[in-house]
């Protein structure tokens, strides 16, 4: 197991789409084992494989709330294979763009089909904070974030911040100093 590094945007990487997996080898569970590591670290409640880098169709998600305790849910080439009607609206972040919530509205209640950790073909239906989430990681795979369902005009001050963050942050490094950002705000945390 290892803790893997999560690109921030805006980073290339992140723009661009993944590639199926053509089955869950080792080196896919390696990754997939890697990623659920890295998504408890962070703390976060789903991963995408570009997140970290890797240009696979593969996420990892693990929802533990009042309303839905999933455990950790691997899942390789994840496809909705139906959506409903009814969106709803989450206040959603990300780790790839950190310190920043949107309202974004998405089909309530979704069915994925998936590869799992085993290679069976799965299939699963979401609601709740599961339906959102798995739809933002699929997202992922496709080179989308949640700030591309926002208005430019949010998403560009977005990205300015973020470019900003990136460059104290780097300037901070170089000069020794410990950085604002390194302290986690416990209220914001995914
Ligand atoms: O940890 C996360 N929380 C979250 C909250 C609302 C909607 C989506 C998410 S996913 C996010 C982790 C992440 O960036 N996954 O790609
Ligand atoms: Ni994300």
């Amino acid at each position: 197991m290892a803790l893997l590094p999560i690109l921030t945007a805006p980073d290339p990487r992140l723009k661009k789409k993944s590639l199926p997996v053509a089955a869950v080898d080792a080196d896919v569970r390696q990754l997939m084992d890697d990623m659920l590591e890295t998504m408890y670290a962070a703390p976060g409640i789903g991963l995408a494989a570009p997140q970290v880098g890797a240009l696979k169709r593969v996420i990892v998600l693990d929802i533990d709330r009042e309303e839905t305790k999933t455990g950790p849910l691997f899942m390789a080439n994840p496809e909705i294979v139906e959506a409903s009607d009814e969106d709803v609206i989450y206040e959603e972040g990300c780790l790839s763009v950190p310190d920043h919530y949107s309202d974004v509205a998405r089909p309530e209640k979704v069915r994925v089909r998936y590869l799992d950790r085993d290679g069976k073909q799965q299939e699963l239906a979401c609601e709740g904070l599961l339906a959102t989430c798995v739809q933002h990681e699929i997202d992922h795979l496709d080179g989308i974030l949640f700030i591309d369902h926002i208005s430019s005009l949010k998403r560009n001050m977005i990205l300015r911040k973020l470019l900003k963050a990136r460059k104290e942050q780097e300037r901070d490094e170089a000069e020794g100093k410990p950085h604002k950002a390194d302290a986690k705000d416990p209220e914001h945390a995914l």
